[in-house]
């Protein structure tokens, strides 16, 4: 059974309690991570735990940030390997269904990345540049983290392509306790819109061939509709829209409207999941809208400004936002040329990591 625990706003927690280190089976523990590994037996060098050692390990656990779920039975110790950046050991958590996971490493270096749509020559490129993926195209970025805000199809000749790409490198970061994350975009909520209702009329959208023509109209491309399988539909239905990552608040779009659906991270996602669950096309029209707002972190109106990004940190936590969706190009009017990496405005509170290009950006 498996169970999800949104991670929330924390101040981050570096075992200071106890001088740093986690007094476990006599071994000292300062270093934990996890991985979905389909571990069956503790490979060499590793040991379950069982009893008060388990036990004590659980509650290590439990008061990490970054846990991201928990349905454990065991839990193996995990010499730190040559890629660790701290001395000691990993803990890694086995599930009820056999994998080991649920310990990200909270000391790991994170990256995020925005709208790729599509570009999957370019995304692997960009993760290449940014040392993630060797130039065969694996992971090779350890135990970094690696977030995604969403928009992985249309536009761009391959989202499906995209998408695989993504599954393949989330196995293999966690095979080595690293994490590739992601958020929902706008135009995975289109491209579903797209694929559930086509072109049957929707009171209120002002499209002549409704989902159908207004997805493919914002870049819909054909064959991404065409490939689009039960699994990929699945995958992106249970995408978070919104996530809290070292302080970080993190979303795809540049609006407020994330709080229509709840007022803290667990319940936008959970709502959110509900919407795309449903096929009330009211519902998804809503939810096209909500996820296609943009600009509401700048401005003119400081107040305004300040109230939406207050708004935004108060209700889901963390101290500042980062941002995709909205291009530095188009939507912030900098020249190609000048855009050198993602921008800090709003009174040095949000971050906007779509350059018009894919940019790797390392936030930690
Ligand atoms: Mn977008």
């Amino acid at each position: 059974m498996r169970t999800s625990r949104t991670t929330k706003a924390r101040e981050p927690r570096h075992h200071q309690d106890d001088g740093g280190r986690h007094p476990i089976q006599g071994r000292h523990v300062s270093y934990l991570t996890g991985a979905l590994l389909n571990v069956r037996r503790p490979p060499r060098d590793h040991q379950w735990l069982t009893g008060d050692s388990r036990d004590r390990a659980v509650a290590a656990c439990h008061t990490l940030p970054g846990v991201d779920y928990w349905s454990s039975r065991s839990v193996v110790l995990v010499p730190g390997g040559p890629g660790a950046r701290w001395p000691g050991h990993r803990i890694s958590c086995r599930t009820d269904d056999g994998r080991v996971g649920a310990v990200t490493d909270p000391t790991a270096p994170l990256y995020v990345a925005a709208d790729i749509h599509g570009h999957r020559t370019e995304f692997g490129r960009a993760l290449v540049e940014a040392g993630l993926v060797d130039p065969s195209g694996h992971w090779c970025g350890g135990h970094a983290r690696l977030w995604l805000l969403g928009d992985y199809v249309d536009r761009g000749p391959d989202g499906i392509g995209v998408i695989e790409d993504i599954w393949t490198l989330t196995a293999e970061a966690a095979a080595v306790g690293g994490e590739v994350r992601c958020l929902l975009g706008n135009h995975e909520v289109q491209l579903l819109a797209a694929h559930h209702f086509g072109t049957t009329p929707v009171v209120g959208l002002d499209e002549p061939g409704c989902f159908r023509s207004g997805w493919a109209r914002f870049g819909g491309c054909d064959d991404d509709l065409r490939r689009l399988t039960d699994e990929h539909i699945a995958w992106i239905s249970a995408l978070p829209a919104v996530a809290v990552v070292d302080d970080i608040l993190l979303v795809h779009s540049d609006t407020v409207r994330y709080l229509e659906r709840g007022s803290d991270v667990e319940a936008v996602n959970s709502g959110m999941r509900t919407a795309l669950q449903t096929r009330d096309v009211n519902v998804w029209l809503e939810l096209a809208y909500q996820m296609s707002g943009r600009g509401a972190f700048r401005g003119d109106d400081s107040a305004d400004v300040e109230a939406a990004v207050s708004a935004m940190l108060d209700h889901l936590g963390g101290t500042e936002i980062v941002h995709g969706h909205s291009t530095l190009t188009k939507h912030f009017g900098i020249a190609p040329e000048d855009v050198k990496g993602p921008l800090r405005y709003a009174g040095g509170r949000v971050l906007a990591i779509d350059g018009g290009r894919i940019i790797v950006t390392r936030l930690r």
